[in-house]
């Protein structure tokens, strides 16, 4: 596994709640690792977003795979790549998560919907899930085609996504962590922290939760370790509404001012993005290397 600067599974037995912070692009990546979080989250809606696509599987393995590669080659934090389904049926598993943990990634979270998947959060999105035996073979067949033990396998439900209920929901985490899962992402689209915290309050396995706390932003970090079981906390798609918030800013400043007078002066200078690009090293290798 690729070595990394900050290890989820330790911060998780430590007690922590490790925060992990999604990314569309390494250079997203690179400042999720500058601001401090404990990882990156390869977002499969915010890539989907960059693409200027619908989060409903358009996007293949190998562009997502590249993506996370890149990010994964320009920064040093663990990475949970969110691999949807999995690209298909268990089958399509073995070869994903081989390709995944190759690749740089630290974990997979893989969920039991049904591909192609229709993205979670969207007002009544249709939502199919697999029956839990046949996700149960996904994951035995993700535990058994990682190389490096420390690999993550994280399981996720969409059953309170799919308004199937809380028993439902608790009767695959249980039937999951039973094949081997190394976490269990719940995943909520109400508006307020209730679903998830009743949840959390009936889990009785031992595997730690994980949580994308999108829709209900009550739950803040401290109110997640209070419940004990939390191990880490998604945040989701803050990334690309940060970068499409700061665009249509400055997009309509300048459109409106009629030229970058104004906008120039509330935009990080052009040496900044050197900065990221590390162009002093590249400075430095010209005068070693150039003849
Ligand atoms: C993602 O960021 O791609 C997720 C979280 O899976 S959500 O979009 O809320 O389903
Ligand atoms: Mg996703």
């Amino acid at each position: 596994m690729r070595k990394t600067i900050k290890n989820l599974r330790k911060i998780v037995a430590e007690g922590g709640v490790a925060r992990v912070m999604a990314a569309h692009d390494p250079l997203s990546a690179i400042l999720v690792e500058e601001a401090g979080f404990d990882g990156i989250w390869a977002s499969g809606f915010e890539y989907s977003a960059a693409m200027g696509l619908a989060d409903v599987s358009l996007v293949s393995m190998t562009e997502h795979l590249t993506n996370m590669r890149n990010m994964a080659d320009r920064t040093s934090l663990p990475i949970i790549a969110d691999v949807d389904t999995g690209y298909g049926n268990a089958i399509n598993v073995l070869h994903t998560v081989t390709q995944y943990e190759a690749g740089g990634a630290a974990a997979v979270v893989i969920e039991d919907k049904m591909f192609p998947k229709v993205t979670s959060l969207i007002e009544g999105g249709r939502q199919d899930l697999v029956s839990i035996a046949e996700f149960q073979g996904k994951i035995e067949a993700a535990v058994s085609a990682r190389e490096d033990p420390e690999f993550l396998i994280i399981a996720r439900t969409e059953a309170l996504i799919a308004g199937l209920g809380e028993e439902e929901a608790l009767a695959r985490a249980r039937a999951y962590e039973a094949s081997g899962a190394d976490m269990i992402l719940i995943h909520s689209k109400q508006k307020t922290p209730d679903e998830i915290e009743s949840f959390i309050n009936k889990w009785e396995g031992n595997t730690p939760i994980v949580i994308v706390p999108t829709a209900y932003p009550q739950m803040t970090e401290a109110r997640a370790k209070s419940l004990n079981k939390i191990g880490v906390l998604i945040y989701g798609n803050h990334a690309v509404r940060a970068a499409v918030t700061g665009m249509k800013q400055v997009f309509s400043q300048i459109i409106n001012d009629g030229g970058i007078q104004n906008a120039d002066r509330e935009i990080v200078p052009v040496s900044e993005i050197f900065r990221l690009q590390q162009m002093e090293e590249v400075k430095a290798n010209e005068k070693r290397f150039l003849r």
